[in-house]
């Protein structure tokens, strides 16, 4: 109590020294021990990786994909940001992926990723992440490597535990980082009644084995404290579920000041085998929410978004035996299980020492309810009865840890700069190495799982100065990776990564290549607007609609030559193409739209909309380098004045376009 004022103080004093020294000095020895040996991340010309490397973008809102260990960037998938280059939340068929209850929302910010599991380990089949601005959930199909589906949260702001997956894909859960009122009260309340008026929730999102499509399960309502990052149990604990809290002060402002007052928050422990038995005994409650789910449809390929209407709400204050807080010292981040389910690390920010619980001890001190009192009606363990040790001095503000196949836990330290490698069990630290600089996540292929693959170890550092050439005021953030097969950890590579990276995770290659999928088969093609052919191409008008029902194949669109537009009409270009062959996409653009280019892959149907702003000729261009006549793939539209008798006519390889009709098809 005494040192709880000054403490805050100290630890700002602190980073501000360590921020000093990384804006005018270099660490000592940087040059020597800054430089690896490149030769073991070296993947030779045509060579594949070892591993998919899955990697938030962070305010980027997607997620790239990188080979470990070559660090080589494959492909940057778009998640909750629309992406111009693909046309992702452009085309007709994809806007509806960022629906809201707050309406379109093109952009997000995604911190964490959590691959699909079997028996608690990676099976390759979905990657999920969060949209922590806007609370979502999105799953990525590993087939195709698109956003399949996007569900939001209600009662939720800043969805920043999120999403953590159980051993058998059962759940995602998503815990809101801002407690707020819940979403059916009133609002409109005085910030300062906090204490009062605002609430905590965490989300269990069931994921379908066959499908993985998403849906809300059920929420718990929590005390109004700001939920940070969660494990789920394994082995003997699952079934459990894991959060670290922060902000138990529930201070409304000034936190960096105000939620570091208490010497220990908490790390919460969910029973959600219990909270299953409470829905199915009709424990919970329907409370009225809005929440937007989005699922694109793979042989529509077409996105519909539906708003839902109802959640199922558990109480913790009024059901027992399902929520248990155990404290945890000074503002916890971190929250990891190791593989063998028994240990649960908490890492606080401002602590300097790492607290690791044991999962029998937490059964034990529940058993001979072994509590120090209760918060908010909830039950708090007694520290010293759940703990398995506290790992001593291991570094400056641990943030997360992640766990190879050999029994040790590799531990981030943000204001250190470092990686601290110590053993689970006997707590030791065994090996240090710094990181250039100020390390977030850590990622261990498999590392948070039943069977961690060990061998590297990937850091995502926050801040890169002077390792790379200099890009103007704005740098990128930077991966760096580890050897980790030997008793030393070694550093064999650094590169810049999109956005800003917090978690990621990497997977054997061999999980996900052989199911790739290389094109969309023409037969299955069931969206509305497709073109199954050049003969059924065309174009119609609907009143001031005019639908171009146009195909792409190697180096020509049907039709190419569009007359009879007028101003006032909207134009949509269904674009059909009709390759069946791997890695030939055609593109599609037009001149002043206002949206973006279409990348339409073989099979598929994409949309884009367009309004002519004058009379005039417009080209029309495919832009993906699809053959040695590439370049001859392109078309024109005419556009005349509103009331002009220029009729509406279509042609390929014609100089003298073709009359058509409205009525007349094919
Ligand atoms: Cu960056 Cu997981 Cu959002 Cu820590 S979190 S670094
Ligand atoms: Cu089709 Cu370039």
């Amino acid at each position: 109590m005494k040192s709880s004022i000054f403490k805050p103080f100290l630890f700002i004093a602190l980073a501000a020294v360590t921020m000093g020294c990384l804006q005018s000095c270099k660490p000592k020895g940087t040059q020597s021990a800054a430089v690896g040996d490149a030769s073991k991340a070296y993947v030779a010309p045509g060579k594949y990786d070892e591993f998919y490397n899955f990697v938030s973008g962070g305010f980027s809102g997607q997620m790239s994909v990188y080979g470990i260990p070559s660090g080589r960037l494959f492909r940057v998938i778009p998640v909750f940001s629309v992406d111009p280059e693909k046309g992702y939340g452009y085309s007709e068929e994809t806007k509806a992926m960022l629906n809201t209850s707050h309406g379109f929302v093109p952009w997000d910010d995604l911190h964490h990723i959590a691959l699909s599991e079997t028996d608690g380990i990676q099976d390759g089949r979905w990657v999920f992440g969060n949209g922590n601005n806007t609370p979502r959930i999105a799953r990525v199909d590993l087939k195709t490597f698109k956003t399949a589906e996007i569900i939001e949260i209600p009662n939720s702001a800043g969805n920043h535990s999120s999403p953590f997956i159980t051993e058998n894909s059962e759940y995602v859960v998503a815990g809101t980082r801002f407690s707020i009122p819940m979403d059916n009260s009133n609002g409109d309340v005085p910030i300062n009644t906090y204490k009062q008026n605002f609430k905590g929730t965490v989300s269990f999102i069931a994921v379908d084995k066959t499908t993985g499509n998403m849906n809300i399960a059920f929420q718990i309502l929590l005390p109004g404290v700001n939920f940070d990052l969660a494990r789920a149990g394994k082995g003997k604990s699952h079934g459990w579920m894991f959060f670290s809290c922060y902000n138990s002060e529930k201070a409304n402002t000034l936190l960096e000041v105000n939620a570091s007052q208490k010497d220990k928050d908490f790390i919460m422990a969910v029973n959600w085998k219990k909270a299953e038995e409470y829905v199915k005994a009709g424990k919970g409650k329907k409370v009225p929410v809005k929440y937007a789910h989005n699922i694109y449809d793979e042989q529509k390929h077409m996105a519909t978004s539906i708003i839902e209407k109802e959640v199922t709400m558990l109480d913790s204050k009024e059901l027992a035996d399902m929520v248990y807080l155990m404290p945890c010292p000074k503002s916890p981040h971190g929250c990891d299980t190791d593989p063998t389910g028994e240990y649960i690390v908490g890492s606080g920010k401002l602590a300097a020492m790492i607290p690791v619980f044991s999962f029998t001890k937490i059964q034990d001190a529940i058993a001979a309810k072994n509590y120090e009192g209760e918060y908010d009606g909830i039950p708090v363990l007694k520290y010293d009865a759940v703990l398995h040790g506290e790992v001593k001095k291991p570094g400056l503000g641990p943030l997360h840890t992640e766990f190879d196949d050999k029994g040790f836990a590799y531990t981030s330290f943000f204001v250190s700069s470092e990686i601290v490698k110590w053993n689970v069990k006997t707590l030791e630290v065994v090996d240090r190495v710094p990181t250039y600089y100020s390390v977030g996540h850590l990622s261990i292929p498999g590392g948070p799982t039943k069977k961690p693959w060990g061998k590297y170890l990937i850091a995502y550092n926050k801040i890169t100065k002077d390792r790379y050439l200099p890009t103007g005021p704005e740098l990128a953030q930077s991966a760096q990776l580890f050897d980790i097969s030997g008793d030393k950890m070694k550093m064999i590579l650094d590169f810049p990564t999109i956005g800003e990276p917090h978690y990621a995770e990497a997977i054997p290659a061999d999980l996900i290549a052989k199911n790739s999928q290389k094109i969309y088969k023409i037969e299955e093609n069931k969206n509305p607007y497709a073109t199954l052919g050049d003969k059924f191409a065309r174009v119609e008008r609907k009143g001031n609609e005019i639908h171009v029902y146009m195909t792409s194949i190697r180096s020509h669109f049907t039709p190419d030559n569009i007359e009879g537009v007028k101003m006032g009409d909207m134009v949509y270009f269904h674009v059909t193409n009709l390759e069946q062959d791997w890695d030939v996409p055609h593109g599609f653009a037009v001149k002043g739209a206002n949206n973006a280019e279409l990348l339409i892959m073989p099979g598929e149907t994409q949309t884009l909309a367009w309004k002519p702003e004058k009379p005039g000729v417009y080209p029309m261009y495919c832009t993906d380098f699809c053959s040695a006549l590439h370049q001859e793939m392109q078309g024109y539209i005419r556009v005349s004045p509103a009331g002009s008798s220029v009729p509406l006519t279509f042609s390929t390889g014609k100089t003298e376009p073709v009359a058509t009709t409205a009525t007349e098809k094919k």
